[in-house]
């Protein structure tokens, strides 16, 4: 009898060891249109979970003279390249407290990659076309999602456990969180409401085809 008890007790323990949850956050303005390029992300309450940055770089590419993609979430620890597909030069750059950074004038492969070490949003420029525009959002949580054209995000691999779910855009105006558990296997969605500032992105120069940029 105690065996048995002892065995029961061992399968449990080992069943929700491996059970995971997934949460899908929908993200929606105050008008329900929903809101893509929106880093869902989940802080653990209960137990650390550390981060493991991946082991090559993640790419953010230049291709007519625009960042591709326009949002990229990473962990602390992950390098990034930036290659320039374009026939002309870009001159990649940061001046956010997150990261500092600049690679001077360069066509192609850059031979440099940026560490990102500190969690936080990271805003790229390039110095010689002002509307180029793209960001990176450092987490010090292994468990994010971007949000699609649907607003849609599902984070996966969750371990049981009370979590703090947050959003963040590069237009958002105002902190948005909630306090969410994971039960077992269960997956819940989440529909937060964001509300973002005005677009005000340069936009490209409209005679600039004609100005020989290209
Ligand atoms: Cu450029």
């Amino acid at each position: 009898m105690r065996h048995f008890l002892l065995f029961f007790l061992v399968v449990s323990l080992t069943a929700s060891a491996r059970a995971s949850g997934t949460v899908r956050v929908v993200a929606k303005d105050p008008s329900g249109t929903p809101v893509a390029d929106a880093v869902a992300y989940v802080l653990a309450i209960d137990a650390p979970a550390p981060v493991r940055p991946p082991a090559d770089p993640v790419a953010i590419i230049q291709k007519d003279q625009e960042f591709l993609p326009y949002v990229t979430a990473v962990v602390v620890g992950t390098r990034v390249s930036f290659p320039n597909k374009d026939t002309v030069q870009h001159h990649v750059y940061s001046v956010s407290p997150a990261k500092k950074f600049e690679i001077p004038l360069y066509i192609g492969e850059s031979s440099a990659t940026i560490l990102f070490d500190h969690p936080g949003p990271v805003t790229l420029g390039c110095n010689i076309h002002d509307w180029m525009v793209a960001y990176i959002y450092v987490l010090a949580t292994p468990y994010f999602a971007k949000t699609g054209t649907d607003g849609a995000a599902d984070i996966t691999g969750l371990p049981p456990g009370r979590y703090r779910l947050e959003l963040w855009h590069p237009r958002l105006a105002a902190k948005v969180g909630r306090e969410i558990t994971i039960e077992g296997t269960a997956d819940s969605t989440q529909v937060v409401s964001v509300t973002l500032r005005p677009d005000r992105r340069i936009r490209r120069a409209p005679d600039s085809e004609g100005l020989g940029y290209k």
